[in-house]
């Protein structure tokens, strides 16, 4: 049974904040929703301006990058930049701060940007990889990020579309350098999965944000915490496949209701 259907209301988020209160193991699962109120687009909404005619189910595959490098390097390259040029925002913040109140707390995490590190997030699980850790395509070897900033958008290159960028060649093999990222199709990091699952499987909540619960097996996290009975809540502003799970349904922007979750949760506790 869900409640919380429409705005936050209320009594959803005293339920809510009851839970965060007494929970001694949580896993704040988060999505690329997250980061939407930093500017980052979604993944979804990634492919605005230069890119808006592009799939980004299509462009985040092996095949894309092996068919066309420099594009798919390139837009890895604008989302970069974006994100660099991105703070963390209050949301975030918010995860940090449960981080530091409950004993044991995981987050884990399915996006590519490092702003839950910025926001003071210990050690997040990143299941899909990150933007900040190319490798070389050929002989999987670490590469250094690039120091100097991509194609600014809409700058003209050779194609004079300001989209492609060709990727670096590895210093060992003279590969070409890929994203960080896992792409449609492929594996995810296993030591990062296995401890994802045991986190979901050995909590006493699971918050899980800004998700749309659609990509697998990253969508099970939520699911495993509430088979091994913990209680699921959710913070979107959207339904999503997850409100099958959630025990609450926070209605609301990350950066709003995160922050309003974790006062109801520790303000009255221990009010100033
Ligand atoms: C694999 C990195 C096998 C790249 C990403 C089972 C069923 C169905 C399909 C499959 C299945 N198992 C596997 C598949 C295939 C596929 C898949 O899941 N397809 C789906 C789309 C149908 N999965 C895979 O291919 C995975 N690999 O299974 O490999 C294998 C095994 C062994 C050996 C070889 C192979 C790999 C999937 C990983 C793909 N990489 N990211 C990159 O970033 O470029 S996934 C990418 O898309 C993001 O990481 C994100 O997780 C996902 C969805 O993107 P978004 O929609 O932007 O984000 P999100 O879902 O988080 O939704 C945004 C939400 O935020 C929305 O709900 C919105 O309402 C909300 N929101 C908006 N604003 C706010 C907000 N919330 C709060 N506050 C706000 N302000
Ligand atoms: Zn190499």
């Amino acid at each position: 049974m869900t409640e919380g259907a429409g705005s936050v209301g209320e009594r959803s988020l005293r339920k809510a904040a009851a839970l965060l209160a007494q929970a001694r193991r949580v896993v704040v699962f988060t999505g690329a929703g997250i980061s939407a109120e930093s500017g980052v687009p979604t993944f979804r909404d990634a492919l605005t301006g230069l890119w808006r005619s592009f799939d980004a189910r299509r462009l985040a595959t092996p095949d894309a990058f092996r068919d066309d490098p420099a594009l798919v390097w390139g837009w890895y390259e604008w989302r970069r930049a974006r994100v660099g040029r991105a703070h963390p925002n209050a949301g975030h913040v918010a995860v940090a701060a449960i981080e530091a109140r409950v004993p044991h707390a995981v987050v884990v995490t399915q996006n590519v940007d490092d702003l839950h590190e910025r926001a003071g997030s210990v050690a997040p699980i990143h299941l899909h990889g990150s933007l900040s850790a190319p490798r070389c395509s050929a002989c999987a070897r670490p590469a250094p990020l690039p120091t100097e900033p991509p194609l600014p958008d809409g700058a003209p290159d050779e194609q004079g579309d300001g989209r492609r960028v060709a990727p670096p060649r590895c210093a060992h093999c003279a590969g070409p350098v890929r994203p960080g990222v896992v792409w449609f199709g492929e594996a995810l990091p296993g030591a990062a999965l296995e401890a994802a699952v045991e986190a979901a499987s050995a909590c006493d909540l699971l918050l899980t944000v800004g998700t749309s619960g659609l990509v697998h097996p990253a969508a099970e996290i939520p699911r495993v915490a509430a088979r091994f009975g913990a209680p699921v809540v959710q913070v979107n502003p959207e339904e999503t496949p997850l409100d099958a799970v959630a025990d609450v349904n926070l209605r609301g922007p990350a950066a709003q209701v995160l922050p309003a979750l974790v006062r109801a949760a520790w303000d009255a506790a221990d009010p100033a």
